[in-house]
């Protein structure tokens, strides 16, 4: 090898060692440099750890800000439920009692009527256990003994004396009971009928007695219709139940998903728009009213009609005042209620509804009588059927006063009125035990 052979070599030599030793640093440099990126990298992906774990504390921490709300609600509500006696916001379905002869019987009446075990709640077996519980006063004095007069032998002339006694004393009024005892005449006429027939034929009867304004009215069952304002006014004597029964009918109202409105129109009453008030509260339903001083109710129901109109209400439900003394100031009142109901809203479905106390028997009815007379009343609503003996006087309203019964109410509760089942009412009334 020449001398410039070697240099020659020793040149290519530094030559690919210098692009060796540029390619490996090239190469360290791009390692380092994905190193760096993949540190980076993970930087960003540490951030982003730490910014969701950050995010879920911060949800966490609102969830328990929630929980802590939902808590306090609770309690207040709580408290709420405490003040008023026998009354809780919280609206459950009714606690299943026990398997005995009540629920027993309950379910019978709804399978009678062609319920499905899956359709049957135990609210409805509660509230047929209430109202059989309320009738056993009426019931007390007029079926067991009708029973032990009876007994298993076949109805007699006399036996039929004996009825017609325990049908007057029940409250059913003098016109109805002489129309079940001359049917049973009729049929005593025909053919033998036995205690147990005499007693299904009597509630058949009494049925059609209480059913017959129900079917003049062309509306068996009397609900809100959709795409109307249906203004349905409360009216009464002081004391009846009208503010209670609104509060309940507010609650079945807007269970039901009808849109509801309440107008506090008894502005006689101090305490009247607060006890509505509370009654909305538990249903969630507004109610529009008038602090100041001897306020006008028709005005009230001015008022009323505009924010129904507003908020699309279905059902606006109207308290009247009730104060007998000044009966035709009353009836005015009334009048001028549903005049302006009429020229706000022509086409809304008015309903005017007396409300009558059970317990108050014929003194009841003779009221009734005299509010058809003055008001234009389209149907009635018994209350306190819980504990009176005077339950028959459902009867003498529909056949004296000739007014479809719509709802009845047995207790003070918030679900403690149904809309007027004859079927159930006739077999609570004359349930054997
Ligand atoms: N036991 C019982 N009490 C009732 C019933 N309905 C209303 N009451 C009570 O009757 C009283 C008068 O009721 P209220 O609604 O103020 O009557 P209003 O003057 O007609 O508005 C109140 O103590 C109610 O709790 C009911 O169905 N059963
Ligand atoms: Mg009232």
């Amino acid at each position: 090898m020449t001398n410039t052979d070697s240099d020659n070599s020793r040149e290519w030599a530094a030559q690919a060692y210098a692009l060796l030793k540029k390619r490996q640093e090239e190469q360290k440099q791009e390692l380092q440099k994905q190193e760096e990126q993949k540190q980076e990298l993970q930087k960003q992906e540490e951030q982003k750890q730490e910014l969701q774990k950050q995010e879920e504390q911060k949800q966490e921490l609102q969830k328990q800000e929630e929980q802590k709300q939902e808590l306090q609600k609770q309690e207040e509500q709580k408290q709420e439920s405490i003040n008023i006696p026998g009354h809780s916001k919280i609206i459950a379905e009714a606690e299943l009692g026990e398997f005995d002869d009540n629920f027993t019987w309950s379910a019978m009446v709804l399978a009678a009527q062609g319920k499905k075990i899956n359709q049957i709640s135990i609210d409805e077996i509660d509230w047929l256990t209430k109202l059989r519980r309320g009738l056993e006063e009426t019931r007390k004095g007029f079926v067991t003994e009708l029973l032990d007069k009876l007994g298993d032998d076949p109805l007699t002339p006399e036996s039929l004396d004996d009825l017609e006694t325990l049908l007057i004393r029940a409250d059913v009024g003098i016109s109805s009971t002489d129309k079940v005892i001359n049917s049973l005449r009729t049929k005593l006429n025909e053919e033998v009928v036995g205690g147990e027939a005499g007693i299904k034929f009597l509630k058949k009867e009494l049925k059609l007695i209480i059913d017959k304004p129900i079917k003049n009215s062309g509306t068996d069952l009397l609900v809100p219709q959709k795409g109307k304002l249906n203004v349905w006014l409360l009216v009464g004597v002081n004391g009846v139940g009208k503010t209670t029964t609104l509060g309940k009918l507010a609650y079945l109202s807007s269970k039901s998903n009808y849109k509801t409105l309440i107008a506090a129109a008894d502005t006689f009453r101090a305490a009247a728009v607060e006890q509505l008030k509370v009654w909305g509260d538990r249903s969630n339903v507004d109610v529009i009213s008038n602090q100041s001083k001897n306020a006008d109710p028709a005005a009230v129901v001015f008022d009323a009609i505009n924010s129904a109109k507003k908020r699309n209400v279905d059902l606006l439900l109207v308290d009247t005042a009730g104060r007998l003394q000044t009966k035709n100031n009353l009836m005015d009142e009334l009048a001028k209620i549903k005049k302006i109901i009429d020229k706000k809203v022509p086409d809304a479905l008015v309903e005017s509804l007396l409300v009558l106390d059970a317990s108050q028997g014929q003194n009841g009815l003779k009221q009734a009588k005299s509010f058809a007379k003055s008001a234009d009343l389209s149907g009635a609503i018994i209350t306190k059927l819980d504990g009176t003996s005077r339950g028959g006087v459902s009867l003498a309203v529909s056949e004296e006063v000739n007014l479809p019964i719509r709802f009845i109410g047995a207790g003070e509760g918030i679900k403690d009125l149904r809309p007027f089942n004859s079927y159930e009412f006739v077999e609570a009334m004359l349930a054997d035990k």
